[in-house]
């Protein structure tokens, strides 16, 4: 049974911070640190930290916002990470919370309620505990039956999610399935990091996906799919269970994201291009059949150069729509959010392209027509 993209939900944080505000707080860090090393920074033995600029962010990167979950303590130069209360186990946790809003927005633009649906995805960057899985909590809080089951990809956790969804109605296991993309970020940011400090922002995607002949005349036939993973060092995260027992034990610092930015770029761009040229090439379309990309958001000049080899021309905006300067980089609802915000002119018969990368490195590409 073909699998249809029946509709999409979004759920954002309640607070932002733009980049003025981060770099303000970077900056009174930095000349806070250099005061207090003063005299191994004259002796040499510690080097003196450089501030952060606003014109360095918007140009390198094209952001100029991003949400967040506690703006206070990512503002707070003695902290500078979201402060988050723990929650007692017989409370909802965050990850959840931020699913099932992302989930009920996605259930009610289709007209669907809980019943409806078969499975729950949930698929994103990091997990905030091990288990339950935070998918069967999601499946729980919204009262559906059948199962649930997390999965991880980083950047690539939206559109695997998806992908797997999709095979799982193409194999009759289910025929409603929601996949939720909770991708609450700035916990694994390094607000002290001038590299990073600009780069993520926290957002909630969710996608129903429904089988052919459930879906109805509305939604978007999925025409083909395709998964890409290559090991890569160039974009990293150490977190994870086994810094409990490291010994010796990891410094903070060290459990945050990291990355050669300057590599990823060069070696991320080639690696798309090639892959959605063949893969369309494969379909006996060419990028003149696609009304659109939407694409990662993690770098505008990625997304440009990309856009422009793809279609072999100057593009309009319209063309590869650009999500980041409001959200940051959302890891794996990036592609997500940009289909979820940019969908609505579409015509029965028009194609586009959803397609995801990042560490790993990791792709995902979702080939769609509108019904
Ligand atoms: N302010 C001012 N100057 C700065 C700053 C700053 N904040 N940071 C660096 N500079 C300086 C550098 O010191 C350097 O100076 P000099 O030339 O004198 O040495 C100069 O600016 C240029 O530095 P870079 O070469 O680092 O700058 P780039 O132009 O390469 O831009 C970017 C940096 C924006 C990071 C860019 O390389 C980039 O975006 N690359 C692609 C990265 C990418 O796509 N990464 C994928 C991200 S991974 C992902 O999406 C999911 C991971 C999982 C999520 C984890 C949750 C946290």
């Amino acid at each position: 049974m073909n699998a249809v993209i029946r509709s999409t939900g979004l759920w954002t944080p309640d607070e932002t911070v733009s980049n003025e505000e981060l770099v303000e707080c970077f900056n009174a860090y930095v000349e806070k640190f250099n005061a207090d090393n003063a005299v191994a920074i004259e002796r040499g033995s510690v080097e003196p930290l450089n501030p952060s600029s606003t014109a360095f962010i918007e140009k390198a990167s094209g952001i100029k916002s991003r949400y967040t979950i506690d703006k206070a303590g990512v503002l707070d130069v003695d902290r500078m990470r979201p402060r988050i209360a723990p929650r007692p186990d017989d409370e909802i946790c965050l990850m959840a919370e931020a699913g099932v809003a992302a989930a009920r927005e996605a259930l009610e633009a289709a007209g669907r309620d809980a019943s409806d649906v078969d499975a729950v995805i949930c698929s994103a960057t990091s997990m905030q505990r091990t288990y339950p899985c935070i998918a069967i909590e999601i499946q729980q809080a919204l009262g559906i039956e059948g199962f649930g089951y997390d999965m991880s990809v980083a950047c690539s956790s939206g559109t695997f999610g998806m992908i797997s969804a999709i095979n799982m109605i193409k194999t009759g296991m289910a025929r409603s399935v929601l996949v939720v993309t909770p991708e609450i970020t700035t916990p694994q940011l390094n607000f002290r990091d001038r590299d990073s400090h600009f780069i993520f922002g926290d957002v909630a995607v969710a996608v129903l996906i429904e089988a052919e002949d459930m879906a109805g005349d509305g939604g978007w036939d999925v025409m083909t799919t395709r998964m890409m993973t290559k090991f890569s060092n160039n974009i990293r995260s150490n977190f994870g269970f086994l810094n409990a027992s490291e010994d010796p034990e990891p410094e903070f610092e060290d459990r945050y994201f990291v990355q050669e930015g300057r590599k990823v770029f060069k070696e991320v761009c080639p690696m798309v291009i090639e892959m959605i040229l063949g893969d369309l090439a494969k379909q006996d379309l060419t990028a003149a059949d696609m009304k659109r990309l939407w694409l990662h958001q993690a770098n505008i000049n990625m997304n440009q150069m990309i856009a422009r080899k793809v279609f072999d021309r100057d593009f309009e905006p319209h063309e590869a729509p650009v999500v980041l300067d409001e959200f940051a980089n959302i890891a794996g609802a990036g592609s997500l959010v940009a289909f979820h915000r940019h969908n609505d002119d579409f015509q029965p018969g028009e194609k586009g392209l959803i397609c995801s990368f990042g560490a790993g490195y990791s792709a995902g590409s979702i080939y769609l027509q509108k019904r």
